[in-house]
């Protein structure tokens, strides 16, 4: 644990490893006190480092080390160094075989890193650097391996033994022992490794390739989820066929395998040909899990499946490279979701995540370039910024290149770099080679952090029939990066004629008329665009699909953003406009009680509901106001109270003009015969639950006895726990409390239930507070142990729950340090995740900062300090 400041690791001091390792051979002794591995490494020093380093040095972490032997001899002290985080040995041959033995302790492992234990079996995670838990090695992801697995365990606790690749051989034992090997003829990095023991239960499925060939498929559960991998396989098969169809890409190994996990600090990983999910992103059946997790495990299936190609067979070089692989699947796997559901919604959920938690990031203290420049921990890296601005970036690319350009990019990406650790400037250009086009100032989204944003002026010339339009670009300083330059930016633009049809574009110097939607490029930091043939002020729509992760300001008036709403021919922006409107009526009676909210609001919203004609998917969306979170990104310097109570005070008013209407709106959402995750049916029941939530927000009584018999009635999950929402958001006190211990004897023995019914009250506006979350923490399904239930308490109060987290006495903030410093010995990845709340304190007015300063500093000051919590609060702090 910390004496002193973690090591910063910099990219421009990245070198060629000295040592390459081309085989791995592994055998594993599980045993319930403990693990033996033995490892032996054929290595071999690297031509290309040739002169450098005449010592081995492997990465350990928390290893025991029993023995080492160099070509078959062991070494005596003093042959070796075992100094903890790295086991050193001074003189090696050229060529040489190693064999370590280490022993571990999977059981009492509570980072979760390495080998440990899940609800009585073993699991690993690897990425990023949890190999080194294991046994003594180059972990770094440019050293690419084939490994061969032999894993050995009491075969009736232990019948299933998984690794990487094609089980090759099996056997019994002597004492009621059993072993089966493993060999993975796919060179991979460390962090690809993986390894599951225990007493599973297989669901096999098929597929066949394009190709013709046949894989076996296979999720492996605990007995009491059987019912619940229907729908991943049916996610699995699907994104495998898309996988050919878009990108050409065909499965590799014999075997794919799925292993659910309860205790998991991150979604899923995509160790090669076994996946290892958490349970909540893989298991779901209608009965007990909403459409929010079947949509969810759908893209995150589809994810983990996609890395087969861009991540394990082309992977990172280094981790400063990690949105090369999380930035490209995340475009894939978001495109693959537009495919499967509703492209629009899709996009809009999308950007909502990037415009409210991304920018956030990206203009806080733990801001980084999409290929940062430095860390301290690299699973801190692991952000919004590498997943969403690193896929928004590949989209910005896909949009530049054209769907075409770009497939003959990515294939030649592929081809060029199959089976090599690469850079995202690799991948770049692939795309230029592919494509003829100059990416050289495109670069800059890798290199320069910050959100870039526009200002659009516009100048209507009647007599000349000349529309000019002037962006500006500017990108904020961030930490270590100030003056920056210029971008190159897509941005797609549409401008709307008084009967609200799109107008072909044609730029000065252009014949004839030419798109209605137009994507220009600015590269400057100022451009005038001049479109010619404009026969009246049109209106203009922006920033068309959210074309760059990029903020525009333009001054639209409210009359204009109302004719956007139900005019544009751009579903994206069309929701935009609802959302901006909103939030300016937000805005106006923000600390102004006595004002009333503008009727264009009302109106707006009364057509949406009553509007049976349109894609009622889009309609769910637009009626949804602007999050607490957004208008606080929005704001200058936030005060939360204020913000919270000028949306409710909206959100009433809201109900109270439009109580018909919502009543009308919820009797049509009548439930389907049979569920089904289809657009329609998402946007029939998040409609009928929105509609429920807003009238039950006003305490009416017809609407408190509809949701108790919808929360009776329900078939799926969507619908009982949207009624259970609704009631525990109500001020209907023994319903509420009557509906939650029901709920709670029903699902009990569901875990990923109980996840949801922490959540819901953790995260209520109306009984989430602070005393009721620390009541949850007492409560028997509360473990603090599984990251799970933390982030479905302490991370949905202090993420969600944002009227009680900023409660002024600054209560909340030294709640969540204490968890902090709780986490930071057991689980320091979960510690320092949790930590992000707090380190946007800045942002804040300074009521709120002051306390959330603090409370950093109290975790700051915390002895032993894990390298992870050390980087964000003192990055926070500085
Ligand atoms: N590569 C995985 C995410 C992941 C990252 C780190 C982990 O442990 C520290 C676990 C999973 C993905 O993108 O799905
Ligand atoms: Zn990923």
């Amino acid at each position: 644990m910390r004496t002193s400041q973690p090591k910063t690791i910099y990219l421009s001091e990245y070198q060629v490893p000295d040592f390459l390792v081309d085989h791995v051979d592994l055998r594993f002794e599980l045993f319930e006190d403990g693990a033996r591995v033995h490892s032996t490494l054929t290595v071999r020093r690297n031509a290309e480092a040739r002169g450098r380093a005449e010592q081995l040095e492997l990465n350990g972490d928390s290893l025991t080390l029993e023995s080492v032997h160099l070509d078959g001899r062991e070494l005596q002290a003093g042959e070796y160094e075992d100094r903890g985080e790295l086991l050193v040995v001074p003189a090696v041959p050229d060529t040489f075989e190693l064999q370590v033995v280490t022993w571990l302790q999977p059981h009492k492992n509570t980072r979760l890193e390495g080998l440990y234990k899940s609800s009585g079996m073993f699991c690993t995670q690897c990425e990023a650097q949890g190999f080194r838990c294991i046994t003594f090695f180059p972990d770094r992801p440019d050293v690419m391996a084939r490994y061969r697995t032999r894993i050995e365990a009491d075969k009736s606790a232990y019948p299933i033994l998984l690794s990487n690749g094609n089980d090759v051989e099996r056997g019994d034992l002597d004492g009621g022992r059993h072993f089966v090997t493993w060999e993975d003829p796919f060179p991979k990095p460390s962090y690809l490794f993986a390894l599951v023991a225990g007493d599973l239960v297989e669901q096999k499925d098929s597929f066949t390739t394009m190709s013709g060939r046949d894989i076996d498929l296979r999720i492996y559960i605990e007995p009491r989820n059987v019912e619940k991998t229907a729908h991943a396989m049916d996610s699995l098969k699907r994104a495998m066929r898309w996988d050919e169809e878009v990108y050409g890409r065909e499965y590799d190994l014999d075997i794919f395998m799925i292993v659910a996990v309860d205790d998991f600090n991150m979604g899923a990983m995509e160790n090669k040909g076994l996946n290892i999910f958490n349970s909540s992103c893989v298991l779901a059946r209608p009965e007990s899990e909403t459409d929010m997790a079947f949509q969810r495990i759908e893209s995150i299936v589809a994810h983990e499946y996609f890395h087969n190609w861009s991540g394990n067979r082309v992977t990172c070089r280094d981790w400063f490279q990690l949105s090369l692989k999380e930035g490209f699947t995340v475009f894939r796997d978001s495109q693959f979701s537009a495919d499967m559901g509703s492209p629009t919604v899709n996009r809009i959920e999308n950007a909502t995540l990037l415009r409210t938690a991304q920018f956030a990031e990206d203009a806080g203290p733990m801001a980084h370039p999409v290929r940062p420049s430095s860390y301290m921990e690299i699973t801190n890296f692991y952000t919004l910024t590498i997943y969403e601005k690193g896929a928004a970036v590949v989209r910005m690319i896909h949009t530049l290149l054209g769907p075409e350009m770009f497939r003959q990019g990515s294939d030649l990406y592929f081809g060029r770099h199959d089976g090599q650790a690469v850079t995202t400037d690799d991948f770049v250009k692939a795309m230029e080679d592919a494509s003829g086009r100059d990416l050289g100032q495109f670069r800059l989204w890798y290199e320069q952090a910050g959100t870039p944003e526009l200002t659009v002026e516009d100048e209507y010339d009647r007599a000349a029939q000349v529309y000019r339009l002037t962006v500006r670009q500017s990108i904020p300083d961030t930490p270590g990066q100030t003056d920056k330059k210029p971008q190159h930016i897509p941005f797609a633009l549409g401008l709307l004629d008084t009967e609200g049809n799109d107008i072909p574009l044609t730029l000065a110097g252009e014949s004839g008329p030419g798109d209605t939607t137009r994507v220009l490029e600015l590269t400057e930091r100022e451009h005038v665009f001049e479109f010619t043939g404009v026969a009246s002020q049109p209106v203009p729509s922006l920033l068309r699909d959210f074309s760059a992760p990029v903020r525009v300001n333009y001054p639209w008036n409210r009359d204009q953003l109302m004719f956007l709403m139900s005019h544009d021919s751009d579903g994206f922006n069309r929701w935009d406009a609802g959302q901006r409107l909103a939030v300016d009526v937000i805005r106006e009676v923000a600390g102004h009680a006595e004002t009333d909210i503008d009727p264009r609001l009302i109106n707006a919203s009364r057509t949406l509901l009553n509007d049976r004609e349109a894609d009622q998917a889009l309609v769910a969306k637009m009626l949804q106001l602007p999050s607490e979170a957004y208008l606080i990104e929005l704001s200058e310097e936030a005060d939360v109270q204020t913000i919270h109570h000028a949306r409710e005070r909206v959100l009433k008013m809201l109900a109270t003009a439009l109580r018909d209407d919502l009543m009308a709106c919820y009797q049509r959402q009548q439930p389907a015969e049979r569920y089904q995750v289809t657009p329609e049916d998402v946007a029939s029941r998040s409609l009928r639950n929105m509609t429920l939530a807003w009238l039950l927000d006003l305490g009416d009584e017809q609407a408190r006895d509809m949701a108790l018999e919808q929360f009776r009635s329900a078939t799926n999950m969507t619908d009982q726990s949207g009624a259970l929402r609704a009631l525990v958001n109500s001020p209907f006190e023994e319903e509420r409390s009557h509906a939650l211990d029901t709920f709670y004897q029903q699902w009990h023995k569901d875990p990923q239930v109980v996840e949801q019914w922490f959540s819901i009250q953790a995260s209520s506006p109306v009984s989430g507070d602070l005393a009721a979350v620390r009541r949850l923490l007492e409560h028997e399904a509360f473990d603090w142990k599984n990251p799970n239930k933390i982030r479905h308490v302490v991370g949905a109060f202090a993420g969600q729950n944002l009227v009680h987290f900023h409660e002024q006495d600054g209560s909340g903030y030294e709640f969540l340090a204490d968890t902090i410093r709780r986490l930071d010995d057991s689980n320091p990845q979960i510690a320092a995740r949790l930590t992000a709340p707090l380190t946007r304190w800045r942002k804040f007015a300074h009521v709120y900062s002051e306390g959330m300063r603090k409370a950093l500093e109290s975790v700051r000051d915390k002895d032993g300090l894990s390298r992870d919590v050390y980087e964000v609060v003192h990055k926070s702090l500085a």
